[in-house]
Parts: structure tokens; sequence; C-alpha cells
């Protein structure tokens, strides 16, 4: 055993890399890793964690996206949850197949529909509009903490229908349980060491009686009444919501105003055309893959470009790589937001691709639109600092000027 998972041969033909894909260095600039990876072939064996990795954008998507064969309900980190206890109760959606998968994903899909977040957006504009307006009556700011944390932890536990709100404790959590699906690294052991703070206070949020009548939990918890999952199931996936829907948009919030404020031009565009704020959130997706890396686990013995993968090899299927795969991508490395690009890996693919997408595009569009409308210049006020994550792609810290017109 290797990180929870059975140790596998190196398969024919693949190269066998000593790096580290989850060394803090490399989470922090990932992109001669990213570039390296596609380099090497359509997989590597990573010799330190005696699994495959890959970084092309067709395999890493038929990786992804083929449930059948590259299985979820063994865990999407390291570990192997069909021989080792995971560090909570699996997820009911993301950590499980079909046929149960179909069930509670219908359950999450109908919470987070387009019309029920059709109904957020005049809110989630208003507190976008409010936001901006006050960053930019200080000009100068931290914008991870002012804005891409403050936004989504206003506007998300609101929708979801929380009666409490605790910032700090719904980051941590994401925090946690995206730093879960690595190793058992420094960066999992520091997440994980808030736990006893963190984690009963989630778990009695997700509570039925701790939910407002309206919200994406009430309706998780309409379908229990009605009996098409037991309760017990509605707090697991009320547990989803404030698991997956927190840490990724604070991610790509920051990012994303990292990505206007060093490219000028770009935000030029912007302002000349606000309504490309929702083109300009996608090519942040793209371009800055706020989820890296997922695994998935080979549940048979397979094949995938000719390369041999054997029942139990765990998959570093690396979005961040495949998003910025020239073969892919023309100028995949330039942040273009008139790009338009369709396919990207970010949110996923296939039956497991990102169901809180309506939302995050809502939130994201949101601000942006704020900010094309209000702002005249955003500059960096100092050096960008980013936040290493065994998944996660964030800032730490963006110290940024807005100024008005
Ligand atoms: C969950 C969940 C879903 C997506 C991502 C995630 C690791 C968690 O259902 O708990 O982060």
């Amino acid at each position: 055993m290797i990180e929870g998972h059975k140790e596998i041969e190196v398969p024919a033909g693949v190269p066998v890399w000593d790096v580290d894909p989850y060394d803090p260095a490399v989470l922090s600039d990932p992109s001669d890793y990213y570039a390296e990876l596609r380099a090497k072939g359509p997989f590597v064996y990573l010799s330190t964690y005696s699994a495959l990795a890959c970084g092309r954008y067709e395999e890493t998507k038929e990786v992804f996206s083929d449930w059948e064969r590259f299985v979820s309900s063994r865990g999407v980190g390291l570990q192997d949850f069909s021989l080792e206890e995971p560090w909570r109760p699996p997820s009911i959606v993301l950590e499980v197949d079909p046929p149960y998968h179909t069930k509670t994903r219908a359950v999450i899909e109908r919470a987070l529909s387009p019309k029920a977040v059709g109904d957020l957006k005049e809110t989630f504009r208003e507190a976008a509009g409010k936001l901006v307006d006050e960053l930019l009556e200080k000009g100068t700011f931290e914008a991870v903490e002012e804005l891409a944390e403050t936004y989504p932890t206003t506007v998300f536990p609101e929708a979801v229908g929380l009666r409490e709100n605790d910032r700090r404790r719904l980051v941590d959590y994401g925090e946690m349980v995206f730093s879960a699906i690595g190793p058992d690294n420094e960066l999992r052991r520091n997440a994980m060491a808030k736990g006893p703070d963190v984690v009963p206070w989630i778990m009695e949020q997700c509570q039925r009686e701790r939910l407002k009548p309206e919200g994406f939990g009430a309706t998780i918890y309409a379908a229990a009444a009605a009996g098409e999952i037991t309760e017990e199931e509605a707090g697991m996936l009320v547990r989803s919501l404030l698991s997956a829907g927190v840490d990724t948009t604070v991610a790509v919030l920051g990012s994303a105003l990292w990505c206007l404020a060093s490219n000028p031009g770009q935000f030029d565009l912007l302002k000349a055309d606000p309504k490309l704020a929702r083109w300009a959130f996608e090519e942040t997706l793209r371009y800055t893959s706020p989820v890296h890396t997922f695994c998935r686990t080979a549940n048979v013995d397979t094949e995938v470009s000719g390369v041999r993968i054997a029942e139990g090899t765990k998959v570093l299927c690396v979005l961040g790589a495949a998003n910025l795969d020239e073969s892919h991508w023309p100028e995949a490395d330039k942040f273009d937001i008139g790009r338009r690009p369709a396919g990207h890996l970010a949110l996923g693919a296939g039956i497991h691709g990102c169901v809180g997408q309506n939302v995050a595009r809502a939130e994201g569009e949101a601000v942006l639109t704020a900010i094309a409308n209000k702002v005249e210049s955003i500059e960096l006020a100092g050096q960008p600092v980013w936040r290493p994550n065994n998944s996660i792609h964030a800032l730490a810290r963006l110290p940024v000027t807005f100024r008005g017109a």
C-alpha cells in the first residue's frame, strides 16, 4: 500500500517520473509541471505515489468522464476507499457510482436548477454592486480576503438557507475536503488539524431544523419529505453543498481578479462590453483551473491510448494541465476573454460534472459585471501569493487597487 492504495507496476511504454505534484512549490506555480506532464506522453508513472497521471486534454477527458471503467466510489483522491477507511463518511454524490449516484444527483440538480439559480440572480447582482462600491471607496484592498472570500461567504450560505453563518469555518472546511483529495502531506495535516472545531459545526448546519424554509437546503429536504431520499441522505447532500460550494468560488473569484489585473487589455475589452463577463469567467476557469487535480480509480483492467491500466490503479486527472494543452487550445497560455472555451475541464466532464456550475456562474457573472460597470482600472498593489492546496489552485493574497470612473 502507498497513500492508501495498491502499489502498481509501471505499464509498458509509460515514463517514470519522480516529481511530487503535491509539493507546495509545484502547487504554487504549476505551469512547468503541467507542460512537462503533457510533453512526457499520454500518461506518466509517478514513482512518489505509485499512480498514473495524465495532463493531455484527450486522455484527461476520457478518464475523467468514463464512470464505468474509472470509478469515483473508490475515492477521488489517492486513497482507495475499498482498502482504507476515508476521513469522513463518503459523499453520497461525489464518491459514489450509478445507479445510486443517479438518484442523489437528481435531487441536488433540482435544488441547484437553472430556475432556482435564476431566482437568485437579482440578489447576487445587488450584493456584487454593493461590495464593489465599498471596495472602490477603499481604493487599495486585499482582494482574496475582501472580495474573493467575502462575496461567496455572503451570498452562498444565504442561498443554501443557513441560519448561522461562519465565514472562517466554511472556508476552513473547504480547505479540508479539498486537501483530503491529496496525499497525507503537511498541507493535508494542517488543514485536518482544524477538524475538531470545524466538522461538528458543519454537520450541525446540515440538519433540517437549522435550515430556513426556503433555499437549496429546503429543496433537498423536500425530496426527503416526498420519500425520494431519507432525512439522513438529505443532510449528507447539504453537506456536499457546504463542501464544494465555498472554496471553489473563492478560488475562481480571486483568480479572475488576478487575470484582469495582469491583462489590462482584456479588462478594457470587458469594460467596453460588460456582457463579456460570462466569458471572462469561463476563460478564468480554463486558464486557472480552480480545481487542478482529482483522481479516478480503474475498476477493471483496461487500456487508454494504448496504455494498459490495471484494476486498482489511481489516475491523477490533472485538469489544470488539460485546460492549457496547446494541442487542444490555440495560444493556450494566453488569457483571452474572446475565446469562448467550450469543453474546458475546470468543471469536470460527464455524470460527475460540477452540479453547482449554475450557481458558480451566477456569482462570477454578478461580480465581474459589477466590476466592468463601475471600475475604471485594476492594478496589482503588491505581489500575488498563491495558497498551495492538494486539489484547489487559489491565491492566498492579492493586493489590488481599484480606480473609479
Ligand atoms: C461533496 C463534494 C463534491 C464536490 C467536490 C467536493 C472535494 C466535495 O459532495 O462532498 O470537494
